[in-house]
């Protein structure tokens, strides 16, 4: 009878760890964000991203599979070597093949997860010729990203981001372009798809932390020094990430969010701002907002407008 509850444990506690497991590829996550009841990690749309998720998962199985291991053990020696099965006990010191393995195992296993550990670090800080270089620069609270001219004469404009409330995300719901609160903003900022992006990061103020979930990208903006990071989105759509380095009271109301374009609604879009025409800029993110949300007939109705 013990045997078969214990049974029955085992595979509850297996079912729930599968469940927890090998799922970083959400069912409804359609969009840059984690949608409600969503379990895992956000779609990832980059290599490094995928890299992230591919090391998670396996870090994931070796714990996982150490944690059983252990938890059989113990079990084990307490119904084996219970006092009244094993009154007698064992006057056992050493054991030479047993030491040698539990001091061996343990190398093999960090060895193998710090192989693809070192491989992911090295992807992050590749940093493949730019196509485009931004610069993010963190404000208490808000993000302003500034796009530097790349040749004489060439203009640098900077657009600033702030977070929609509640009252602008209904508003915006009512044209059709899904409007996540806590994440949309009044100015996204746009970059190619396919292209490989330089972010430069600073900040103004205090330490702030550029993210954006979906492109494996997490680095801290401090203030004086410049970090970067990199990404080639490989996906058009629009993807958001919060400010990931606690920096005081609005912390959790300065998101960003980045729309992946084709390259020549990207240089439409930044001809205009260089041209200091922000409602021409305004219009194409209207409008390729509706589009990547879907709404075509609205979004062809703008198109002729
Ligand atoms: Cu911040």
């Amino acid at each position: 009878m013990t045997t078969r509850y214990f049974k029955l444990a085992a595979i509850a506690v297996l079912a729930a760890l599968a469940g927890s497991l090998g799922i970083s590829d959400p069912v409804l996550a359609a969009n840059g964000y984690s949608d409600p009841g969503q379990i895992g990690l956000q779609r990832p749309v980059t290599e490094v991203a995928r890299d992230i998720h591919a090391f998670y998962d396996l870090v994931n199985i070796i714990i996982i599979a150490i944690t059983l291991f252990v938890l059989g053990l113990m079990i084990y020696v307490m119904v084996r070597f219970r006092e009244s099965k094993n009154p007698v006990p064992s006057k056992t010191t050493h054991n030479t093949f047993l030491e040698v393995a539990w001091t061996v195992v343990p190398i093999l296993i960090l060895v193998a997860m710090a192989i693809p550990s070192f491989k992911l670090l090295m992807l992050q800080y590749s940093y493949p010729k730019a196509d485009v270089t931004i610069k993010a620069i963190g404000n208490a609270w808000f993000w302003e990203h500034e796009y530097p001219g790349t040749t004489a004469g060439d203009k640098t404009f900077t657009v600033t981001s702030n977070m929609l409330s509640d009252e602008e995300v209904l508003e915006k719901a009512k044209t059709g372009v899904p409007a996540p609160r806590l994440l949309s903003v009044d100015n996204e900022i746009l970059v190619p798809v396919n292209k490989v992006v330089h972010m430069l990061v600073t900040s103004n103020d205090v330490i702030h932390n550029w993210t954006i979930p979906s492109f494996g990208s997490k680095i801290d903006a401090v203030p004086g020094r410049l970090t970067s990071t990199w990404f080639k989105a490989e996906e058009e759509g629009i993807f958001y990430g919060q400010c990931s380095e606690l920096c005081g009271m609005n912390h959790a109301f300065m998101p960003i969010a980045v729309r992946v374009v084709s390259q020549d609604l990207y240089d439409q879009w930044t001809g205009a701002l260089k041209a200091g025409d922000r409602k021409k800029a305004k219009e194409i993110t209207d409008r390729v907002a509706l589009d990547h949300a879907g709404v075509k007939s609205v979004a062809d109705a703008a198109n002729k407008n």
